[in-house]
């Protein structure tokens, strides 16, 4: 069985998230979501209209999704690959080359990014025309 991870903030949950979950778990057999927790997004510098707590609930939900677990930090990847008998770890390719370290433990692999949506522009718009 071939256990995929993959990590991500999934805050307004759209299309391109669900694009890139569904064709991870098309690569294997089994998805492992790693949700960014809100300490972790302030971290990254991101703030969320959803609590972690409703975007993990939401991405667990997705059919493409087996497991959820929060993503706390950058450096929690390689220890989650290994406890979790992770195959390949896939991102979106704004991704491209930046889990390129991982490649000695497990498969890296960069999907294109589905174009013209993100959560950025989701608030803008509600923003600007709602
Ligand atoms: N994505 C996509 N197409 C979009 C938007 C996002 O394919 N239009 C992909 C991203 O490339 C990522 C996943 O969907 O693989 C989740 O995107 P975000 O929620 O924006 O996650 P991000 O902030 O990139 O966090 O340690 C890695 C980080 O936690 C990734």
């Amino acid at each position: 069985m071939k256990r995929i991870i993959t990590y991500g903030t999934y805050d307004l949950f759209h299309y391109g998230h669900l694009r890139l979950l569904e064709r991870a778990k098309n690569m294997g057999d089994y998805l492992i979501v790693a949700v960014s927790t809100d300490t972790f997004n302030a971290v990254k510098g991101k703030k969320c209209a959803y609590p972690y707590q409703q975007r993990a609930e939401i991405v667990k939900a997705i059919r493409y999704v087996d497991e959820v677990i929060p993503e706390e930090c950058w450096e929690q990847k390689r220890d989650d690959i290994i406890r979790l008998k992770v195959d390949a770890l896939v991102m979106g390719d704004d991704w491209e080359g930046k889990f390129d370290d991982l490649k000695d433990i497990c498969e890296v692999i960069y999907l294109p990014r589905t174009s013209d949506i993100s959560t950025t522009s989701i608030k803008l718009d509600v923003k600007n025309n709602h």
